[in-house]
């Protein structure tokens, strides 16, 4: 079986799942306006931090001839005023201070550019952390076991939902397990989510051992031939290491029942949270074995510089961005379209 949701290049919208029926010029046409419209919908998403960063660009430009020491201090605070994290402004400053001082840069141009180049860079470096190109999974091995983490409220369950909902529409069997047992309405509200996704849900009543809920949901997945299991889990329980053992005994769980499981595990950041949220992942980082990023809300923030914090800073590679509350508000994350989309 293909991972279709992994890499961009098998998006849903990639002509192997749309059909054989169709010549490869249909097929291309096809793509290629799928492709506008995903751009046009991220651009919609982070249109607040564009204008943000091009409104300070403007003003901070207005009137001047050159690039001198005062409009670098300028341009750094803009950058931190993104949320794009003190380390990374200070790597994107020093080479814009290189590039004027070798007078490669002399204009808005020409400094835009740079910057773009530099937080793809930061972007690019994450990436190749990542499970996304070298899998370790035997195309063969089911159910291909994903599971979900992150502190609560960042979009977890939501995230879900519309995950499920994507994988399913490439063509996969899918399952939900609902282990998160220590909030009394999550597995509820996870219920609602299969139910929009169109996909089946293992679920126990509130307090229930998480890892005897995964033990389930992965009989039930090999039982049924499903292709991929979404585990959702609690973000918060009475303590830290509590969380820890918890989620140690999951992934115990999945990887003995089936190789290689949990096959990745996606850490939800909520962009609005800006550095607070960072730092919160950061010390989840440190508790489970944290593959890649889903970053939430990016359409509700000025500050949607956080994602290239994330990647330089968790050293991650951000896997999807969530765009609002619907069940298709999930986009694959593309470098690219992002950094052009702040400097549009
Ligand atoms: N605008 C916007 N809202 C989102 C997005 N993702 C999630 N939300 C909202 O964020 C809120 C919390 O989402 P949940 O999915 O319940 O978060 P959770 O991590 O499962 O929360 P807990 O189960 O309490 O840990 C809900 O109101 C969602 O509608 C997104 O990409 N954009
Ligand atoms: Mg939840």
């Amino acid at each position: 079986m293909a991972f279709f949701w992994r890499r961009k290049k098998d998006d849903p919208f990639s002509s192997s799942v749309l059909g054989l029926d169709k010549s490869i010029e249909e097929l291309k046409a096809q793509e290629e306006a799928a492709e506008r419209e995903l751009s046009a919908r991220f651009s919609r998403a982070i249109e607040k931090t564009r204008h943000s960063i091009n409104e300070r660009l403007d003003t901070i430009f207005e009137g001047r001839k050159q690039i001198d020491d005062r409009l670098l201090d300028e341009l750094e605070e803009m950058l931190i005023s993104t949320d794009i994290g003190v380390g990374t402004t200070m790597r994107v400053l020093e080479s814009i201070r290189r590039g004027v001082s070798r007078q490669e840069i002399t204009d808005l141009d020409a400094l835009k550019a740079a910057m773009k180049r530099e937080l793809l860079a930061i972007l690019h470096g994450a990436e190749s952390r990542g499970v996304a190109d070298e899998t370790a999974v035997a195309p063969d091995v089911r159910p291909y076991v994903l599971m979900v983490v992150g502190v609560n409220g960042v979009g977890k369950t939501t995230t879900i939902g519309k995950l499920a909902q994507r994988i399913k529409s490439e063509g996969n069997d899918v399952l939900i397990c609902a282990a998160d047992t220590f909030r009394a309405a999550a597995s509820d509200q996870l219920e609602i989510w299969a139910g929009r996704a169109g996909v089946q849900i293992i679920q126990q009543k509130q307090g229930t051992d998480p890892a005897a809920v995964l033990f389930d949901a992965l009989a039930a997945a090999r039982a049924r031939r499903c292709d991929v299991l979404v585990v959702d889990t609690a973000g918060r329980l009475h303590n830290k290491g509590q969380l820890m053992a918890e989620l140690e005994k999951m992934k115990r769980i999945a990887g003995r029942e089936v190789s290689g499981a949990p096959h990745e595990t996606l850490l939800v950041i909520d962009a609005v949270t800006g550095q607070n949220g960072l730092e919160q992942a950061r010390q989840f980082t440190k508790i489970a074995d944290v593959t890649g990023i889903v970053l939430t809300k990016l359409d509700g923030t000025a500050k949607g510089g956080i994602a290239v914090a994330i990647a330089g800073e968790l050293n991650l590679p951000i896997r999807y961005v969530g765009v609002g509350e619907q069940v298709d508000d999930l986009m694959v994350f593309d470098p690219e379209t992002s950094v052009n989309g702040l400097f549009e």
